[in-house]
């Protein structure tokens, strides 16, 4: 197997507002979203387009790669609102990393990504002209965006509508990826729990944590030297992808394995449980990476106590 540089994708959406703007401009207001993977609503918002590597599926970005080649895929969701299922046409992906950390190596053929995780996957290209394809979940078949892998010197590229068999195969969820050992959580009770309730719905768009609009002066205490359990109870209709600053965490709900991880999904009315070691003091958000819902109010601070 050849080296290959290290190929980059990540995919972003277009910025609007979740409600119909003053100025009477276009409303970009999801009202039929649905998915099976996610348990309910996808997203909020109808995003006019969605780009891998800031390229529309009509003029998408194209890697090179010889036949037999190991090319590691680098996927961050940059993404506002969107869950991108991801898959490359043809290929089964060995995911090797999750947020950074490293896992025992699995193979998959779909991914699912919320907005900020990342995952690195290698793939052994084979030869030819291969989709990759990121299809906003939940949210039609025209939410997709595109980018290409091929092995030849054409100029023919698949159609920006294009869906690779692979992305309704075996998707691999975050929580079953074992951590390597190097990055694996010793066991250790914890010495101070968090709970916290995610609350609100979309006719109010009033999302938050326990009903508290946010505010830099309420801050959930915690000491240096901890080991701390956080569990996040989803009161709401619709999932979140709940993000930690300044820390990695272990899933550590039931059936998790310890997945590293510091930005994690909730499905609605279910609850996320990880543990992390507070070692690194100062003032650390903990959001929901919807971005319509963290500026609706569903942020918080862990304080770091004296
Ligand atoms: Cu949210």
């Amino acid at each position: 197997a050849g080296a290959h540089a290290p190929s980059g994708a990540h995919a972003s959406a277009g910025k609007a507002a979740p409600m119909p703007a003053a100025s009477g401009g276009p409303s970009r207001v999801l009202h039929t979203s649905s998915s099976k993977l996610l348990h309910g609503m996808g997203g909020n918002v109808d995003h006019p387009y969605h780009l891998i590597n800031g390229r529309l599926p009509s003029a998408p970005s194209v890697f090179k790669a010889k036949p037999g080649d190991r090319v590691r895929l680098r996927f961050i969701n940059a993404g506002a609102d969107t869950a991108y299922r991801v898959a490359l046409g043809g290929h089964r992906m060995t995911v090797t990393h999750t947020d950074g950390y490293p896992v025992e190596h699995h193979e998959t053929d779909a991914l699912l990504i919320a907005m900020a995780e990342r995952y690195d996957v290698i793939v052994t290209v084979k030869d030819g002209t291969f989709p990759l394809v990121a299809l906003g979940e939940g949210k039609g078949t025209k939410a997709r965006a595109l980018a290409v892998l091929r092995t030849d010197n054409g100029k023919s590229l698949p159609s920006p509508s294009v869906h690779p068999a692979e992305l309704d195969g075996l998707l691999v969820p975050a929580r079953k990826l074992v951590p390597a050992e190097s990055v694996a959580f010793s066991d250790r009770h914890p010495d101070r729990e968090i709970r916290i309730r995610a609350t609100g719905n979309m006719k109010r768009y009033n999302w938050q944590f326990d009903h508290q609009s946010y505010s830099t002066e309420h801050r959930h205490p915690v000491r240096q030297g901890e080991r701390v359990r956080l569990t996040l109870i989803n009161g709401t209709d619709m999932w979140h992808p709940i993000h930690l600053h300044g820390h990695t965490f272990a899933l550590t709900g039931i059936d998790d394995v310890g997945t590293r991880k510091d930005t994690a999904i909730v499905l609605p009315h279910r609850k996320l449980v990880f543990d992390f070691d507070a070692d690194n003091p100062g003032l650390w958000m903990l959001h929901c990476h919807n971005q319509y819902h963290s500026e609706s109010g569903m942020m918080t601070v862990l304080g770091y106590r004296k």
